[in-house]
């Protein structure tokens, strides 16, 4: 019998991977849908899989939804992945993120503890809890010190997860993955910015790119090689918690810099810095030491960032001409 997994957030960019990950493996997909206006699915179509998850309406901030959905489907593997996940907005939304990024994580362990005490859960913690860093390189073992609404949300989900594993048994992993990114990245978040921004540049469609603090340092991979990460968490004898990360870490401007010059251009006549895109707290730099998820889970990163760089930038040449092509083919008619 092939295995069952329930995915909040499966319309994200990890929620997309990890969706065609575990279609690959033989799994039974269900994706947590929550009600919008408009279509949110474009991630899962662009990867071929648009008909292949059971997409099931809910809500990570209504628990009753959670219970049923849970009854219904009796799948024996959760990841929570669904989260109000954008660092600048968690300023300007403080409680809608506290709801669903942090209590959002507990209305599924309870969920889960209501239905059926024997399914795995993931639980998506971010490197953003270690905010104002303790330690030079973070580890399992480094304080946590978030610097924003989102990482305060996140660091009481990430303990939530952690007292249910040692409160019930719960088989709770919580994965601290640094940032990943992916043509798939919503285009809100910097790496996205920068690739779209250069496409649109390279052809002739944009001037310039306003960006915010380009000192600001990151430990960037690939989000297609995180979300193997989560799937082995949940496939050890024994739950835990573990580190993702590359290990390299790198700045905005060297991350522009790779991503104009890939495209023949320099990014000094472009990039424009601009007060509007600065947090009124930074996390100026974040650098995880993954040698735990190595030695447990044997897992590595396998894109590099230069190669991330390039992919990004020739999918957003890629999409962007082709919108430019269809408009213009509509103002012909
Ligand atoms: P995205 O922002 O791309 O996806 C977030 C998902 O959460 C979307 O599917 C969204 O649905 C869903 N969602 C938002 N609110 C609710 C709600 N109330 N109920 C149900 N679903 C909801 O995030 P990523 O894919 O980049 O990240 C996945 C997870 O990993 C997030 O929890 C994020 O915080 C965390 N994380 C991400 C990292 C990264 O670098 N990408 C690093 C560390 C942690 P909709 O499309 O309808 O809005
Ligand atoms: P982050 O990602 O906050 O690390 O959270 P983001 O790409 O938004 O910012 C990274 C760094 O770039 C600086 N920056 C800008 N950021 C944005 N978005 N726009 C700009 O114009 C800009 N200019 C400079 C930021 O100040 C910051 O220092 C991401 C999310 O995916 C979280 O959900 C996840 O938990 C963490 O990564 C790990």
């Amino acid at each position: 019998m092939s295995k069952k997994a329930l995915i909040t957030g499966v319309t994200g960019q990890d929620g997309a991977y990890l969706s065609k990950l575990l279609l690959e493996k033989g799994y039974k997909v269900y994706g947590l849908l929550a009600r919008r206006s408009s279509d949110t699915q474009w991630r899962l179509r662009y990867l071929g899989i648009g008909n292949d998850v059971d997409l099931m309406e809910g809500d990570l901030t209504d628990l009753s939804s959670l219970t049923r959905l849970l009854a219904a489907i009796s799948t024996d593997e959760v990841y929570n992945l669904g989260a109000q996940s954008f660092v600048a907005t968690s300023w300007m939304q403080p409680i809608l993120t506290g709801m669903t990024t942090g209590i959002g994580a507990v209305n599924l362990l309870e969920a889960i503890r209501l239905t059926d005490p024997a399914i795995r859960f993931y639980q998506a913690s971010s490197s953003e809890m270690f905010g104002k860093v303790q330690e030079p390189v973070q580890s399992e073992r480094t304080p946590f010190y978030p610097r924003s609404p989102y990482g305060v949300a996140k660091l009481y989900a990430h303990w939530m997860t952690v007292n249910y594993r040692e409160s019930f048994k719960t088989f709770a992993c919580s994965g601290i993955l640094f940032n990943h990114e992916s043509p798939l990245r919503g285009i809100e978040f910097v790496t996205r910015k920068i690739s779209d921004g250069v496409a649109r540049i390279k052809l002739g469609l944009q001037r310039e790119l306003r960006l915010g603090n380009l000192e600001a340092k990151r430990d960037w991979g690939y989000a297609a090689d995180y979300v193997e990460a989560m799937w082995m968490m949940l496939q050890q004898k024994t739950a835990d918690d573990y580190v993702v990360a590359t290990g390299r870490c790198t700045s905005v401007r060297e991350f522009c810099r790779l991503a104009f010059s890939h495209v023949g251009l320099d990014y000094e006549k472009y990039v424009v810095t601009d007060k509007k895109f600065e947090r009124p707290a930074e996390v100026d730099v974040l650098i995880g030491n993954p040698a735990k998820a190595k030695s447990v889970l044997g897992w590595k990163p396998k894109t590099s960032l230069e190669e991330l760089v390039a992919m990004m930038v020739d999918a957003d040449l890629a999409r962007v001409a082709s919108e430019t092509q269809l408009a213009s083919s509509i103002s012909a008619r």
